[in-house]
């Protein structure tokens, strides 16, 4: 058995749920925060057998998207009367960072 990890847009989130529900997989959505632009994006778990991983990894690229967003660069150091004009610099996002993990034991009571 696999867990797969998926840290995905929160905006892709739902359609992702949607396909993964929509072919007989189970799911769990957490809110989850990226370390580098700190904004919200989702982590998707999703247990399956072994066999099942490659689809689960198609529904996962089918519906998840990269989008580009700024951010602003930490400011230098300036002298007194100096002005900064921050150039907010270009950073593509996703569409899903994946990480698959070896069940060991898998247990539901
Ligand atoms: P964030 O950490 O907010 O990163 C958002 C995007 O910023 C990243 O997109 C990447 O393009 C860029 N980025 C991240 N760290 C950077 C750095 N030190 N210098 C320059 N650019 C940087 P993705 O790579 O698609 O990652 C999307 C989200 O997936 C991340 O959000 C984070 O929540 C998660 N993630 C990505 N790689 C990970 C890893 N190795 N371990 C854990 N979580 C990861």
């Amino acid at each position: 058995m696999k867990l797969i990890m998926s840290i995905v847009n929160t905006d892709d989130a739902r359609g992702l749920i949607q396909a993964l529900m929509g072919k007989g997989f189970r799911a769990t959505v957490i809110s989850t925060t990226g370390g580098f632009l700190r904004e919200g994006n989702s982590t998707v778990l999703i247990g399956v057998e072994d066999d099942q991983a490659a689809s689960v990894l198609d529904i996962i690229q089918e519906n998840c998207h990269t989008r580009i967003q700024y951010v602003n660069p930490l400011p230098p150091a300036i002298e007194p009367g100096e002005l900064y004009m921050p150039t907010p610099m270009e950073v593509e996002v996703g569409g899903a960072t994946v990480f698959i993990f070896r069940v060991d034991r898998f247990e539901k009571y």
